[in-house]
């Protein structure tokens, strides 16, 4: 039950074929993914970490960071990768929250582990970490694990502002890779363009899985860089990513369906794709976006059919084994059509929220149900529409923020007498953060930035800060967004 054991028995069998193709640097063929695999277990072993740990990762996308991801696997440690934009006011937070036996860092100076031993694996896959695994023993013994044992911790901000790590089972990630595999129609002949981060479900799991369980390549980019996915197009079959890569695609001139000769698939999700850029992209390449719907709680829940028709604004259907239903505030199943809260429940479901069982009874019923806080409204036919969030949420270029943390951050400047923050259209990200402030003539948008840097990551900074004399307010005294999103949706136009 163990993931990685199904893993190597794929590695072995694809021997020297190319598992990790970069464009920067020497390709990776399955053999050497398994060895690396193999010496870093050895690496984590050797540090005295083992089954049941948990290892905090906050390392650039590089083959070795795969290895580091799969050697976790291997021991039955739990992989937490956190995004590299984090602060090291961010990074202090998840190491107190998880307290991990080992946090793996890029190498950056001045974070302080309080205690909590610290490796190094860095941009060019070189560091402490690396230095130890060429050293060791390499570890050829895989630990037993049952599918409800934890491989995974993925940390997902809330409305509180606070981010709990949601823990992720060998079976969640195991059966949501046959569910797309299947779903998707994996062949033998795909090749993956992978540009997305490692750090998240979307390209950690639903990405990498599919092509590291069939054994096929995977052209691994170091991230979204445009010239370089434009480069790398016409050797590809499948394309994952977030809607603002097909923004950035259509935004080339070059960009044409002879470069997409090989494609077969492309995909979107993280962020809702517009029936601008579904139509505009059809136009350009004869392909329809295929748009899935999923949260790092619950790997993937719906996606649009293989062979069936796309439907632009339409997440799809229920995944091979996933139930989905739509419920009214009781939680009774609403008819076709009517707009409620949007439940899931399957085996790609979590286990509950590291440390926090409140949190977890709260969000997973007990019959097993999650509650997603997304609103939408399934079709007749079983077709999912998310039409907005339970939450307070903004979905920037894929990445979620809580306004209440950027607002609790904000709200602690001098010269703030008040604030709210909102997400504004973007035509690169789709949604972007700004703020809205009562404050002094000292609060501008250059002393925004200076006082957020240490805090808060890059992308969850006000992109825009405007100064106001009052929020408007509600009889019960609480903000009304809508208004503010109304008075700038036109800032970014
Ligand atoms: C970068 N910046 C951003 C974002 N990314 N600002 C707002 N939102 C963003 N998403 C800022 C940087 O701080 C920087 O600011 C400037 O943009 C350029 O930075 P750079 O690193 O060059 O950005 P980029 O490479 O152009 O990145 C944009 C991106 C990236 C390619 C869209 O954000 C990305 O890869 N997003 C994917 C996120 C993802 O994987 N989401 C999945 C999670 P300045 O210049 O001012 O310093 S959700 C998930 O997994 C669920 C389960 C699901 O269903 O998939």
């Amino acid at each position: 039950m163990n993931l990685y054991r199904r893993m190597e028995s794929v590695f072995q069998a694809a021997g020297d074929s190319p598992a990790l193709c970069c464009p920067a640097g020497e390709d990776w063929s399955y053999r050497r993914l398994l060895d690396a695999t193999e010496r870093m277990a050895g690496a984590l072993a050797s540090l005295g970490v083992g089954a049941r740990d948990r290892v905090l990762a906050q390392v650039e996308k590089t083959p070795q960071a795969v290895a580091l991801y799969l050697a976790c696997l291997k021991i039955g440690a739990a992989y937490a990768p956190i995004n590299t934009a984090y602060t090291d006011a961010e990074v202090a937070y998840f190491l107190a929250d998880l307290e991990p036996a080992l946090f793996v860092s890029d190498g950056r100076e001045g974070v302080a582990a309080g205690g909590v031993r610290v490796e190094t694996l860095d941009a060019s896959g070189g560091g402490s970490l690396d230095a130890l695994a060429a050293r060791c023993t390499p570890l050829e013994h895989t630990a037993e694990r049952t599918e409800n044992d934890v491989a995974s911790i993925i940390y997902t901000s809330g409305t509180t502002g606070r981010s709990k790590g949601a823990m992720l089972t060998h079976g969640n990630l195991g059966s949501n890779a046959d569910a797309l595999i299947e779903y998707w129609g994996w062949r033998p002949d795909d090749v993956l363009l992978h540009a997305l981060p490692l750090f998240h479900v979307h390209g950690l799991f639903v990405a990498l899985h599919c092509a590291l369980l069939s054994g096929t390549p995977i052209l691994f980019l170091p991230k979204f860089e445009l010239s370089l996915v434009l480069r790398m197009l016409p050797r590809a079959t499948v394309l994952m990513g977030v809607p603002t890569f097909y923004t950035r695609l259509l935004g080339d001139e070059t960009f044409d369906a002879a470069l997409c000769r090989k494609m077969r698939l492309f995909i979107s999700g993280s962020a809702p794709l517009t029936e601008q850029i579904f139509r505009a992209f059809e136009q350009r390449t004869g392909f329809r976006i295929l748009e899935r719907y999923g949260m790092s709680e619950t790997l993937m829940n719906t996606s649009n059919p293989l062979t069936g028709e796309r439907v632009a604004g339409s997440v799809g259907f229920a995944l091979p084994g996933v139930e989905v239903y739509v419920a009214d505030e009781s939680g009774a199943s609403l008819p076709s059509g009517e707009v409620g809260d949007i439940l899931v429940r399957g085996p790609n479901v979590f286990r509950g929220y590291w440390r926090r069982p409140e949190k977890t009874r709260g969000e997973l019923r007990a019959d097993g149900f999650f509650v997603t806080g997304d609103l939408g409204a399934m079709d007749a036919e079983g077709r999912l529409a998310i039409v907005g969030r339970a939450t307070d949420v903004i979905i920037s270029g894929g990445y979620n923020v809580y306004p209440k943390e950027v607002e609790t951050a904000l709200a602690e400047m001098p010269g703030v007498a008040d604030c709210a923050v909102v997400g504004v259209p973007h035509e690169d990200f789709g949604e972007a953060v700004i703020a809205i402030v009562v404050a002094d003539d000292s609060v501008t948008q250059a002393a925004v930035d200076a006082f957020l840097r240490p805090k808060l990551a890059r992308y969850k900074q006000p992109k825009r800060v405007a100064r106001v004399a009052e929020l408007p307010r509600n009889a019960m005294g609480k903000v009304r967004k809508n208004e503010l999103r109304d008075a700038y949706g036109n800032l970014f136009a």
